[in-house]
């Protein structure tokens, strides 16, 4: 294990933020596992431009990783390149910043080839204009946290290499995706009502999918538990079936290379008909974690999806009182009445808007006629000549995903 110093800063008007953004940093370092000996704050109006904090600051951190045999300092911010050469060449250990160690924990947690491609091209592209010619400097550094690859493989530290790198994980990343969309028939796909758990990690995003599919996802209590994607089925009351699929949960400041880099895999959240937006709601900071997840979504452009906003754990006190901007519902993963009634409500929002139509089929095309009996409810129907009339109802969703040839036997649709 390593031993790590954890860094805040910021201005003392946002005294609260800091101290919880650090206490996240502490989670973080340790589901990366680093043992946090101590964390230092520092108040400041304005960052100081070439070391983030202090220049005296910096030399209390260095007499610190010295004394306290620290393996490497973590900020809570973003270092410019400027500043992490600064602070690389000042302080004798690993100087990382949350957005590295994200990083380092998504390649830790990477299992499919897909994803794996993805976490160690954001690395590389954060990593690039911050070597500034020393590549040689990081690989003093060592292994450990902030150098893990994808696999734990060590990372490419040299520019050239990492450059060419860079061009061949784009080109391996477009040869899996494309394999990907092939063999999942996105034909069949398109047919299926996706809905897609997205909410902070932590909030149980997979005990949802656990408990409404019998799936088999690892929850728990970590952040980051879940990187890649998993669909099942779920039967709603109505009888309707439906794709539920869980995603990589979000965090404030989630780095912007990683949201880059996942967009395909996080295609699956813009394309659904149905977002559920899991919240932790027995979290003292739900309230912002919901704006984080906001936030990312609006990067996705998917916060035009119709959304359900669903506030979780509330089993446990909670801490604040919390409201969404449009449905929302109070549930407990644990309470299966809870589970009956999120389900009602996916219902409802999915499959509330029916339509009226009136379909003509030639008697002769048993099969179509069996099809619309089974798919739409008939409320009347009689025989003219050789063609068979219905008035039906079903479903808009349903409607709208029928295929051409089912359409052109529909007449009238009001
Ligand atoms: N008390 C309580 N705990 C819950 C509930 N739902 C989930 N949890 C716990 O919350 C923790 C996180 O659950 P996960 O399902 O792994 O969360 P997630 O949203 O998938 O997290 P990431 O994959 O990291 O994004 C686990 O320890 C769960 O057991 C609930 O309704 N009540
Ligand atoms: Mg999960």
């Amino acid at each position: 294990m390593e031993r790590a110093v954890l860094v805040g800063c910021g201005s003392r008007s946002q005294e609260e933020e800091i101290r919880s953004s650090l206490s996240e940093l502490e989670r973080l370092a340790d589901t990366a596992r680093a043992i946090v000996v101590d964390t230092l704050v520092q108040y400041r109006e304005v960052p100081e431009p070439a070391w983030l904090i202090g220049r005296g600051k910096v030399e209390e951190l260095a007499e610190k990783v010295s004394s306290d045999a620290i393996d490497v300092v973590i900020f809570d911010r973003e270092l410019s390149p400027g500043q992490q050469a600064n602070l690389d060449r000042r302080l004798p250990c690993k100087v990382l910043d949350r957005t590295r160690l994200i990083l380092d924990i998504f390649a830790m947690r990477a299992k499919t080839k897909e994803g794996s491609i993805q976490v160690e091209l954001a690395q590389l592209e954060y990593m690039l204009p911050r070597l500034a010619g020393r590549g040689h400097e990081l690989s003093r550094l060592g292994g450990g946290i902030g150098t893990r690859g994808p696999g734990e493989k060590k990372l490419e530290t040299d520019r050239r290499h990492i450059r060419r790198r860079i061009r061949d994980l784009k080109q391996e990343l477009e040869r899996v995706q494309k394999h990907r969309r092939l063999h999942q028939s996105r034909r069949r796909k398109m047919e299926m009502v996706q809905v897609a758990l997205v909410g902070y990690t932590n909030a149980g995003k997979s005990t949802l999918l656990n408990r409404l599919t019998g799936a088999d996802v690892r929850e728990e209590d970590r952040l980051f538990a879940t990187l890649d994607p998993t669909s099942r089925f779920l039967e709603l009351p109505s009888g309707e079936k439906v794709m539920l699929t869980d995603t990589v949960g979000f965090i404030r400041n989630l780095p912007h290379h990683l949201v880059e880099a996942f967009q395909s895999t996080l295609e699956q959240v813009r394309e659904a008909d149905l977002l559920l937006h899991v919240v932790d709601a027995s979290h003292p900071e739900a309230g912002k974690q919901m704006i984080a997840v906001d936030r990312v979504l609006k990067e996705l452009q998917a916060d035009r999806v119709p959304t359900l906003t669903v506030f979780n754990k509330a089993d446990r006190p909670g801490g604040e009182i919390l409201t969404a901007e449009g449905r929302s519902i109070r549930i407990s993963a644990w309470d299966n009445h809870d589970l009956d009634r999120l389900k009602d409500e996916m219902d409802d929002m999915l499959y509330a808007a029916q339509i009226h139509g009136l379909a003509e089929i030639p008697v002769s095309r048993g099969e179509m006629i069996s099809h619309f009996y089974q798919k739409a409810e008939v409320v009347h129907s009689e025989v003219d000549g050789l063609t068979l009339k219905m008035d039906f109802r079903l479903p808009l969703r349903r409607f709208e995903r029928m295929s051409p040839e089912v359409k052109s036997f529909i007449r009238r649709v009001y």
